[in-house]
Parts: structure tokens; sequence; C-alpha cells
């Protein structure tokens, strides 16, 4: 029996009568949020427990996510649309948008990394598989950003204060933690243990979250934890700052770490999280699984390193196994091995973690004893066997540092990279001696999206409008969405698409205006560029192109009018990062107040982009700004979400940029700059010299002076930083040397908007292909060929 409208609003009013002795009219939004989060919590509970006893009855493997970031967003809506019940709340409360924009972000996470593990966590219940997350509850998730001036000012984001959570606080599962203290090896029975010493103990609470899995799928569990005191030693916590220095652990997501106490405090959340996950997993396989045999702990138990962050889960599980059970080194080392597998998420250097092995000494004695065994065993092992200088450069300890990458290498059976050429680049350049080493470790997995958030939550028109075309089973099926590509004749297809997109534009623009006060035509082509701040992705390509699209209406050179729409946040140490927001907020400044521009450009940067704010800019996009240096974005994931929602793609052929290439063809994408080998030559031959290019090019020179010659006004110091390092022979994201296609690819996107059919066609093809993105997809090749996973079988329910 399917919930209906009468039984939701019985349930409704039986609630807030209950709670706040209320009703529907007369109740508060936080009250309605409340009240309707309850009735949500009783309808998911009992498939939450089904699950469970399945997993303990049907003893399938289980895989363990653990990721240092989770971004699942807000949950009301999508919890209600997995069980079924998004239309029937929808029809009985009129203002259910209203009350669901009361539920602050769940923003434990910067970026693509966290999303996708969200991502991966919904599309786990719904394709039937056991997946646990397993992560941190930061008290303050992302900061949230403001614009003062225009530059970022950060403050705390204080989201567990509200009302109606998802969590369930565990105290019965809780666990210790160490910290500190000296460890001294001591013999017992011909087995060396560790004596513990002056360390401090914390305890590790956990509060689950429900992920429930699309309509009939499974309700896993993310399970995020947070340190507290342990009751039996409140007498070593006497002072205020011993005690907040516990809470400390657990407050902030990313703590500063341009400084020592900063990292200090990110390598204790790391192994925070992870001790206490591997703990709970081997507490769960001894009492729930009654097995004490770990040699078959792989077959139960698949354990991912999300990046690098978990990676110290390898030295973990074998100090759990060989201190705590007594597991002899080399079985454990083989456990491990076939327990762990991991991904990369990055090429870039300085996210490539190295921790200090002094530091490491002192936080975490054992843990380092036990890395530097396994780092000896891994070089006397490969001596004789490969040259020394693949030794040295393969090792985990090296230069007083730990590599971290190394660590989660050496001790997985799997390593993936997160789209073809990311992978592709891990193999030949920047993984490359270990490949030779462990060719069958490495395999791609390129990302996904959960098209039901992207889709079926932020753009219900455009699912109608599916609906009505090629029928509903695509809610399910995705590969059901290539037969919309039988509608690129349809004319009224392709103009109701035009509609939907244009209604999304106008309540984009209403919200815009809200926010900003700049008034918007939602005629424009909305270009948007969403993403984390960062060197990289060059959000300073977009800004030389809306100077330059300045200047030529200033000299009475048209263009079609465009809006352009940022979304980002840098990272509070991130300096250059913090210019490139301060000149854009300038440069949007003045030229939404030029009156010569006629409002023919506007230049919107919203504030605070998070989940729920993309679920407002994407399905109102026209161009999907992808233009990251090549070889740097490993994959990107907001080229997947915009692309469903009918945006065509300005993309250099980087990450999954390729792959959406290869999906929609060349046609119907807008490709520009330079390829890998390009790239990679300029390295190697340390041949770029941008200034050349400036001197020669009056267009590129008179658009970069513009930033420094009074043209944007109010930011001189963070212009002559662009410029600077536009300028640099050491820029390594080369923004000059891809200006002028740039440029070129933006006269083909003024061309192709003026053949409003063609464009409505072309995006009709994007959206039928972004199937090819959805994480249930990804999940599948995931469970199939790194975690050997069967799908747990569970009956239907009545919610
Ligand atoms: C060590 C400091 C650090 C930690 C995390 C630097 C940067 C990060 C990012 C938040 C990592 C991240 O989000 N990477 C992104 O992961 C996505 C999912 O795989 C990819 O699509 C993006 O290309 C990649 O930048």
């Amino acid at each position: 029996m399917q919930l209906t409208k009468e039984e939701f609003k019985n349930r409704l009013k039986r609630k807030l009568n209950d709670y706040y002795e209320e009703d529907i009219d007369t109740a508060s939004t936080s009250e309605l949020f409340a009240a309707i989060s309850a009735i949500v919590r009783d309808g998911y509970a009992p498939q939450w427990r089904r699950t469970r006893i399945a997993e303990t009855k049907q003893k399938e493997k289980q895989v363990y996510y653990f990721s240092i970031e989770f971004l699942p967003g807000t949950l009301l809506k999508s919890n209600l649309l997995n069980l079924g019940w998004l239309k029937t709340v929808r029809e009985a409360l009129s203002d259910l948008d209203k009350i669901a924009e009361y539920e602050p972000d769940m923003a434990l996470g910067n970026g693509g990394l966290g999303r996708l593990a969200a991502a991966f966590m919904d599309s786990l219940a719904s394709t039937g598989y056991t997946g646990n997350g397993n992560g941190i509850r930061y008290k303050y998730g992302l900061f949230k950003q403001k614009f003062v001036n225009g530059y970022q000012r950060e403050l705390p984001n204080d989201w567990l204060k509200k009302e109606g959570h998802w969590e369930v606080r565990r105290e019965s599962k809780s666990v210790l933690v160490r910290f500190g203290g000296k460890v001294n090896m001591v013999e017992d029975n011909g087995w060396l243990i560790p004596q513990y010493e002056g360390e401090r103990v914390v305890r590790a609470v956990p509060y689950d979250v429900a992920v429930v899995g699309y309509q009939d799928g499974l309700t896993n569990t993310l399970r995020l934890w947070d340190a507290e005191i342990p009751p039996e030693e409140e007498l070593n916590y006497p002072t205020i700052s011993d005690r907040r220095r516990v809470e400390d652990l657990t407050s902030i997501l990313y703590p500063d770490d341009s400084n020592y106490e900063g990292r200090l405090l990110r390598l204790k959340q790391e192994y925070f999280f992870v001790s206490a996950g591997l703990q709970s997993i081997l507490d769960y396989y001894i009492t729930k699984l009654g097995n004490k045999n770990f040699a078959q702990l792989p077959d139960y138990v698949a354990v991912h390193i999300n990046d690098t962050h978990p990676a110290m889960a390898i030295a973990e599980l074998m100090r759990l196994l060989v201190d705590e059970h007594r597991v002899d080194w080399d079985t454990a080392w083989n456990i491990t091995q076939k327990v762990m597998s991991y991904t990369n998420h990055t090429i870039m250097a300085e996210a490539m973690e190295k921790w200090d092995v002094n530091m490491m000494s002192e936080l975490l004695p054992r843990i380092m004893q036990i890395i530097t065994e396994i780092d000896r065993r891994y070089c006397e092992g490969l001596k004789g066997r490969v040259s020394d200088a693949v030794i040295d450069r393969t090792r985990i300890i090296k230069n007083g540092q730990v590599q971290m990458a190394h660590l989660a290498i050496i001790g997985s059976h799997s390593v993936n990279g997160v789209a073809a050429l990311h992978t592709q680049l891990l193999e030949t350049e920047v993984l490359k001696d270990f490949y030779n080493l462990y060719p069958e470790r490495f395999n791609n997995k390129t990302n996904g999206i959960t098209l039901r958030r992207w889709l079926q939550i932020a753009n219900p028109e455009l699912s109608d409008l599916l609906d009505q075309t090629i029928g509903k089973e695509w809610r399910s099926d995705s590969n059901k969405m290539l037969n919309f590509e039988k509608y690129y004749h349809d004319t009224k297809v392709l103009n109701q698409l035009h509609e939907i997109k244009l209604d999304n534009k106008k309540k984009l623009a209403k919200f815009m205006k809200e926010q900003t006060g700049i008034e918007i035509d939602p005629t424009a082509i909305f270009d948007v560029q969403v993403k984390r701040m960062h060197a990289y992705k060059r959000q300073t390509l977009k800004l030389l192109h809306i100077l330059k699209l300045y200047q030529d209406l200033k000299a009475g050179i048209d263009h079609p009018k465009r809006v352009i729409i940022f979304g980002a946040k840098a990272a509070p140490s991130y300096v250059f990062a913090k210019q490139i927001i301060k000149v854009i907020n300038e440069t949007a400044n003045m030229i939404n107040n030029d009156p010569d521009i006629h409002g023919k450009l506007k230049v919107v940067f919203l504030e605070n982009y998070n989940v729920s704010l993309a679920e407002k800019i994407i399905p109102a996009a026209d161009i999907s700004e992808q233009i990251s240096t090549t070889t740097k974005e490993a994959s990107g994931t907001s080229n997947m979400k915009l692309m469903a929602n009918g945006a065509l793609t300005v993309a250099t052929m980087d990450g999954a940029n390729i792959e959406i290439k290869d999906a929609v063809g060349e046609e119907n994408i807008f490709t520009f700059g330079l390829n890998k080998d390009q790239v990679y030559k300029y390295y190697a031959e340390k041949s770029y010299h941008p200034r050349k290019m400036y001197e020669e090019d009056p267009v590129m020179k008179k658009t970069v002076d513009a930033l420094i010659d009074g043209t944007v006004p109010n930011c001189s110091s963070e212009g002559q930083a662009l410029v600077n390092n536009f300028l640099s022979d050491n820029e390594q994201f080369l923004v000059l040397a891809d200006f002028e296609a740039y440029l070129k690819a933006q006269e083909k996107v003024e061309q192709t908007w003026a053949q409003k059919r063609i464009w409505q066609q072309m995006s009709l093809v994007n959206i039928a292909h972004s199937e090819r993105f959805d994480s249930d997809k990804t999940i599948e090749r995931y469970a199939q060929d790194i975690w050997h996973l069967k799908k747990l079988k569970i009956e239907k329910v009545d919610r």
C-alpha cells in the first residue's frame, strides 16, 4: 500500500499535535520540518532494520567506504524521493520546497571527492549492495562563505543546531582510540605485545545516518564518529582546555593546514576515524558474524580508502590483527592487502599527503613502528629484483616523511583513478614505477553522479518531460534515457525543452535578484562555472573572457546577452584563490553597474556555493565551463551534472570531459585548448614563455592589462598578483597559452546560440547521454571489479 495524501496529512497532524500542539496551518517552518522528518524516519526505520537483519543472516560481503569527506547536502527531499513519497507529499503540501529550505546542508566536505562519497552511498543502497560509510561527524561543516567588499570571509557553519536530525547516536557502539605516549614491546608467550605508557585515550561515539535506497533498495548506514572524553578517564582531563582539545578533534573539517598545529589536528582526525571504523568492523565480524578466523576477513569485508586521508587504515588493521588478535605478520599482511583498495583523486603534487615522521612518531608511536616495518619489508622484498632507484622512489618513508599514497598502493589490491585520462596518467606518469611493479592492481573507474538528485529533485520539469516522452522507466534504469535521442527532430519536444530551461532560468534570476540585487534577463545565455576555486580550474581564464567581452561591448562590438555565474569557495589558507575571488567580484561590480553595457553582460558570483545552491544553478545553465588545464582535473563531476540538465559544455580535453565528448560526439560539445602532449612538452622543455605571447598578441595584452591599468577598480594588488602569475614562466596552468583558443570556442558558442533549434538539439543529446555517468553504474563496477560484492536479497515493504 502506497502512502496517500490523506494518510500523510493525518500523520503530519498527529506529529504536530503531539510535539507542539499545533496544526498544519499554525505550525512554524521548523516545526513542520521536524514533524515531516520524523514521519520520514518512521518510514525508513523498518527497512533499516530489515537491512541489518539481512546482513547478519545472509552474511554477504560488505564494503566500508572510508572517507574524510561526505557531502550529502540536504536529505529531506532525497529521502522522500527514495521512499517513493515525494510526489504525494508535494501534492499534500504546496510549500514543501519552502519547508525543505529549512534544512541545513550536511556539508561535511569541500568538493567533488566528498560529493562522490555521498553519491556512492546513495547508489550502493539503491542498487542493493550493503555498503557503509565511515567518516567524521564534524561539528562545523565546511565554512559559510560571505563576501565583504569583494573578499571571501569564512563563518562557522553550525549545522547541528537545527531541528530534525537524521542521525542516531549509538553510544553502545563506542570504541576507544589512543594517542601519544610511549610504547614498549614486551614478550608474552613468544609474542611481542605493545605496552602503552602515558597515552591519551579518547572515546569515539558513532552517529548513524540512514542511507535510504531508491524505491525498493536497501537502507544502509553512514557512520560518523564524534570524539568525547571516556567517562572512566574524566580525571585525566581536568581543565577546560584539556576538554576542548578533545572537542576540537571533530570540530572542523580540514582545519587550516598552513601551520604545524593545523596539520597535527588533521593527522589526529585521520587516525581517529580510521581506528574507530576498523575497530567497529572487527567487533561486528567477531560478535555478529561469530567469526574469529581472520583469514576469512576478506570474504566478508572490503575497506575502501577514498584518497590518501584514510590510508592509515592499512597500518591500523595490521595493528589490530597483530597486536590485539595475535595474527602473525605475514598472514595479517595478506589479509590487509586483500581487504584494502584505494582511489586516487588527484595528480596535483601538493595534494599527495606526506606526514612528518617525527610528528607521526609522537602522535601515533605504534602506528609509526608498523609503517616502518611495512616499509622495511617492502624494500627488502624488492632488493635485487628491481633497481635501488625504483625502491628509493617508491618506498613509504623517505626524507623523514611518510608518503601516504605509497602506503595506500603498497597495502591495497586495487588502485583506481577516476576518469580514463586520469588513470592513464597515473599509470604512465605519476605512479609509473608502481604501475610497472603491480600492473594488475591498476584500474579505471570513471566517476558518476546521482541522476536522482540532479534530475528528479533539482529539475522536476525536465523529469516530467522525460516521463511524457520516453516513459518513466528511466527513473530506475538510466539506460532508457538514450531513447530521448529519438526526439532529435521533434519540434514540440525541442520547444518544451526550451520552455523548461527558460522557466528554470527565471527562477534562478529571481533568486539571484534576491541575493545580490542584480537584475537578470532570463533570455540571456546563462554561462556557469561552479567548482572549488583553484588555479588549475582556471576561473581566471573565464575572467579574461569576461574582460574581453566587456572591452568589445565598450568598443561597440556586439555579442549576445550573457550572464556569467560563478559559485566557488577558496580554501581558507589559499591566498591566490582568494585573490581571484576579489578580482572577479570587483570586475562583476564594475560591469554590472556600467550603463554603457546596457545589461548585455552581467557577472554574478553567488555566495556560499554548496549542494543546495548547485540544485538551483545547474538546472538553469546553458553553458558548462570545464576549462581546467589538460591533465590537471582528475575527473570533474559538475561537468556531468550540468550535462544531464541540458547545458552545453565548453571543455578542455581533460578528465571526464573526454568521456563526455565520446558520449555526445564532437559536434555536441565545444572543445578547445592544449592537449596532454602539448602540456607535458611545455613542462619537459621548460618552453612556456607567456610574456612573449602577451607582448605579441595585442588582444591578449589589452585584456590582461585591464587588471592593472585601472580598468578594474579597487583591486590593484590582487590584479597585479594575477598578472604576475599569468606572465611568469613558472605558471604551470598555462592560462595564456589557451586564451586564444578559448575565445574561439566562445565565438562558436555565440554562433550556435543564434541557431536556437540546433542548440536545443545539442542540449537534448547531452541529456540523453548523461546516463553514462549514472553513479549506479559506477558503483556496479566497483562492486564487481574491486570489492566483489553480491546483492542482498530483501523483501518489498509497505510504507
Ligand atoms: C590534501 C589536501 C586536499 C584534500 C582534498 C586537497 C584537495 C582536496 C580535494 C577536496 C579533493 C577533491 O575533491 N578532488 C576531486 O575529486 C573529484 C572526485 O573524484 C574529481 O572529480 C575532481 O577532479 C577532483 O579534483
